[in-house]
């Protein structure tokens, strides 16, 4: 029986030949295998791509093992860092893409995106950095991948509410919970880590879209906060950087020098909880080593009231330093 292999497994298989890395071969072998016509002519080229898989996926684990090399590492900036992680074709790079300046590869065929793609996402007057990393399937996440997912603040969970709401978030959540990745409020395993998830619906414009997404929040709202969002119709995207604010936990202080008005356009952002001594270390280790008065404009307080070091500063507070 012919092969009848299609233009697009062509192209798959030349990225193949081209790639360099592991993590580059491991992506087009797992778009082959997405793309192979499964018949029996093809029996044993599926075979034979699954076995090449497992072999770098070995390769890989060996890696790991070895102290680990974070393949999809990116420097952070801004308020904090949120990887995408979902199956192929969810609709990762679209949301990054429409949320952010970053130039990502939006396709309508699965795993066409192969490294970490960052971008900045404003709220506000804060900027949020998304990270476009390539998909996870049943067979596992490309090598070099998990240390992304971990060194993050926070991980958006893309399900497309076109296709298998269920199967997505177990192949996803699967992931995670092998490697020891548990939402922030549980206790991580040994080695693991707890992390800041936030579960996006994709495609809401889509027919279906709706009641999946009802599904989805029937079965694993307890997890983490939900949004619908479509890229098409821009419906709900503004909810993704307002719950990702509001999950990383921080706040907003505009500092003020004596007799000025306070630099109203680019706020220290710290965690919740911090104090003023806390702002003058994030400003310079010499401001905070002379501290000597404070000042503060703000919620509880009148205006310009002097406060000692150790006040906890709330969000949107303007402080005047004096040392
Ligand atoms: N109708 C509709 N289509 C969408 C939406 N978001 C993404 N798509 C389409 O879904 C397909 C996949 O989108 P991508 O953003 O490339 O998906 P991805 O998750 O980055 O895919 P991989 O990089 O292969 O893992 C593209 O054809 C997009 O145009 C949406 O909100 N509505
Ligand atoms: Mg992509």
């Amino acid at each position: 029986m012919p092969a009848n292999l299609t233009p697009m497994y062509r192209k798959a298989e030349e990225a193949f030949r081209q790639a360099k890395t592991t993590a580059e071969k491991l992506a087009a072998l797992e778009e082959m295998y997405a793309l192979i016509p499964k018949h029996k002519g093809t029996e044993k080229m599926q075979a034979d791509i699954k076995r090449r898989m497992s072999k770098l996926r070995e390769a890989g684990e060996q890696v790991k093992a070895h102290g680990g090399i974070d393949l999809f590492h990116v420097d952070k900036h801004g308020a904090g860092q949120f990887v995408l992680l979902g199956m192929p074709n969810s609709g990762k790079s679209a949301l990054v893409g429409s949320l952010t300046k970053a130039h990502v590869t939006v396709a309508p065929y699965p795993f066409s995106t192969h490294a970490a793609v960052p971008g900045m996402m404003p709220f506000e007057d804060v900027q949020i950095q998304l990270v476009d990393l390539p998909p996870v399937t049943a067979e596992g996440p490309v090598p070099g991948m998990v240390g992304a997912l971990k060194a993050a603040d926070g991980i958006i969970i893309c399900i497309d509410l076109a296709a298998d709401v269920l199967e997505q978030m177990e192949v996803c959540m699967g992931l995670l919970e092998t490697r020891g990745i548990v939402p922030l409020g549980r206790q991580a395993p040994e080695g693991g880590v707890a992390r800041r998830m936030l579960i996006v619906g994709t495609k809401a414009d889509l027919p279906g879209a709706a009641d999946n997404f009802q599904a989805l929040k029937e079965l694993h709202g307890g997890i983490a906060p939900m949004a619908a969002v479509s890229t098409e119709t821009s419906e709900g995207l503004g909810e993704v950087p307002r719950q990702c604010f509001r999950l990383l936990d921080v706040i907003r202080i505009y500092s003020k020098e004596p007799g000025k008005p306070p630099d109203k356009e680019k706020p220290f952002v710290l965690p919740r909880g911090s104090t003023v001594l806390d702002l003058a270390g994030a400003i310079h280790h010499d401001i905070a080593a002379n501290l000597k008065r404070a000042r503060i404009w703000g919620s509880n307080v009148y205006d310009g009231q002097p406060v000692p070091r150790e006040h906890v500063l709330s969000d949107r507070d303007i402080i005047e330093l004096h040392v």
